[in-house]
């Protein structure tokens, strides 16, 4: 993922929402073929290809292009991982965003999931979050682990670079590219199996550090991928749909977050377009880990009654804490909130959040409210969804390690391999 060509990377440590126009991508040319039309808000219910919740773009069928694609008009030159680089300004297309594309235009692969799965539903809520935001994918890295979550990557943001890593090991890859080029938008998507099972003390530490990167959990308390064996984030008393009785408390993803020093933790549900996505959003624009742990069904293997974990279930049970609105920083528009009713929290690369209060007074800059709202979920037994607690002046883990601003894998070998007599004289001293 690394920049090969040397080229000089313009603003580094820029909020990856923060390249206005700077770096439009090459606009796809509408084939006659393939990719269904966009569905509306019902997400990915019976269809297995991730459908664009509330999208009302995407004139035509256009197939994604590939970075560099020679199918395609406007700038063609290839684009490598984190270049900011300003170029020609954007082709306005009819119904586009501010790079002038379309939503198409941040679709992936045909997705090979169950029809119906909660991960197709939340690929299409990153798609629109990308879409809206005008995200430049070849800055993107998707990084994931093992199981049905974690080939999602493959269905959205077919431009963008990708690393599918050994179980539960995600976190340390990500680190690395992050590291290496500072400028990457780390998009991480995981499952409970990934994270909270085989996965878990990569979790701990990557929030520890407080990477900068989006940590989506596609959270159906099983292995899906392994026919629906109960994760560690199974409730008690859960049953499987073969009558076998979940012994064993939950691990909840949220409430561990915040013990290992989490600066952005949400909690949702695959079938809500309207919390999800403004989520993403603050997620994309936060500084620091930010966790979103996503109510997702596995209508295969986790949703029969006695699912705690089932699309009724969450229903049934989503109790919103607020309702969440997202604005970057470079839309001026006015939101129409009443006073005093909404918690406006603004994020350093100046976007806000707007948070409208619902039945309670909650404020989720506050990490003591934060944990007491986590404990009262659990003991009542409530699926509380929303923003739970967000560090507005959080400082990512590559401002704490002192880099230069050129991302590391920029940097020419001269500048990185040092010479032979001063490795000598490094053995010497250790003699
Ligand atoms: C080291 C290792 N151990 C076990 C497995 C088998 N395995 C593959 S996916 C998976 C669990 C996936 O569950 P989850 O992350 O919840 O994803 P889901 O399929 O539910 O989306 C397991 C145990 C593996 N691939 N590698
Ligand atoms: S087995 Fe479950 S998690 Fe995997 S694709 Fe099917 S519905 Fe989704
Ligand atoms: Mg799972």
């Amino acid at each position: 993922m690394n920049d090969t060509t040397g080229q000089t990377v313009l603003d580094a440590g820029r909020s990856p929402i923060d390249a206005q126009a700077t770096t439009p991508l090459p606009v796809a040319v509408a084939t006659a073929n393939s990719e269904p039309k966009v569905e509306s808000d019902k997400a990915a219910t019976g269809v297995s290809k991730p459908a664009v919740a509330d999208d009302k773009a995407a004139p035509g069928d256009s197939k994604p292009a590939l970075v560099g694609d020679k199918t395609t008009t406007g700038d063609s030159k290839p684009k490598t991982a984190g270049d900011t680089k300003p170029t020609s300004p954007p082709v306005k297309v009819p119904g586009g965003n501010r790079l002038g594309l379309t939503v198409t235009d941040y679709r992936g692969a045909d997705s090979t999931l169950c029809a119906g799965c909660g991960h197709d539903a939340v690929s299409s809520h990153i798609i629109k979050a990308s879409f809206d935001l005008g995200i430049e994918q070849h800055r993107v890295a998707k990084l994931s682990g093992i199981g049905c979550s974690s080939k999602s990557p493959a269905y959205f943001l077919g431009r963008a670079f990708g690393f599918n890593s050994v179980h539960g090991r995600m976190p340390s890859v990500a680190t690395g590219a992050g590291i290496a080029n500072r400028n990457l938008i780390l998009l991480a998507v995981s499952g409970d199996g990934d994270t909270a099972s085989i996965g878990l003390g990569q979790y701990a530490h990557v929030i520890r550090r407080n990477l900068k990167m989006v940590y989506i959990v596609e959270n159906n308390g099983v292995y899906g991928l392994t026919k629906g064996q109960f994760s560690a984030t199974a409730d008690l008393g859960a049953r499987q749909k073969s009558g076998v009785l979940n012994e064993l408390p939950p691990i909840d993803l949220c409430g561990v977050a915040l013990e290992f020093g989490a600066t952005f933790v949400a909690r949702s549900f695959s079938g809500d377009p309207k919390q999800l996505q403004p989520l993403i959003k603050a997620a994309l624009a936060h500084n620091g880990t930010a966790v979103i742990d996503v109510l997702s069904p596995c209508v295969t293997f986790n949703e029969h009654e006695g699912s705690t974990k089932s699309r009724q279930w969450a229903r049934d049970n989503e109790i919103p804490i607020h309702s969440i609105g997202f604005v970057p920083h470079f839309d001026q528009i006015n939101v129409d909130y009443d006073p005093g009713t909404v918690k406006e929290v603004k994020l350093h690369d100046g976007s806000r959040i707007h948070l409208k209060k619902l039945d309670r007074d909650f404020d989720p800059t506050d990490r003591a409210a934060a944990r007491r709202l986590i404990d009262e979920a659990t003991r009542e037994k409530l699926f509380l969804t929303g923003l739970i607690y967000i560090n507005p002046k959080s400082e990512g883990f590559t401002d704490l390690l002192d880099l230069p601003e050129r991302p590391l894998g920029t940097l020419p070998d001269a500048e990185v391999r040092p010479e032979r007599k001063v490795l000598d004289e490094i053995m010497e001293s250790l003699r």
